[in-house]
């Protein structure tokens, strides 16, 4: 898996795009809050498609759907995901970082030396 592939799946992990269609769909003035008020509104009609209710999805019961439900949502897969990639992409980046600032450093001594 490459970066940007990994970047991309872990930016869907976070539950932003969910909360982005779901937005789109319900949140009618735009404050990235869904309230029970604007879900039962249901103005383009997707919620017979959808086929959830409001209190599944308002996973943390705080009366609102908002991007922290679809993150708690999206959590296990995310564990999963980190658990197989992270440490070893992560020991390559730093490893490069050191590389480069090593060098870096020699050239910047070598011209003020
Ligand atoms: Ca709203
Ligand atoms: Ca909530």
């Amino acid at each position: 898996m490459n970066e940007g592939m990994k970047e991309i799946l872990e930016w869907q992990l976070t539950g932003g795009p969910s909360m982005i269609n779901y937005g789109t769909w319900f949140d009618e003035n735009e404050d990235g809050k869904i309230p029970e008020e604007e879900f039962s509104k249901d103005r383009f009609k997707t919620l017979s498609h959808l086929g959830v209710s409001f209190s599944e999805l308002d996973i943390n019961k705080d009366k609102i759907i908002n991007e922290e439900d679809f993150r708690i949502i999206m959590e296990p897969y995310k564990l999963e995901l980190s658990d197989a990639n992270t440490p070893v992409i992560g020991a390559i980046e730093i490893q490069e970082v050191i590389k480069i600032s090593n060098k870096e450093n020699i050239t910047i001594d070598i011209f003020e030396g």
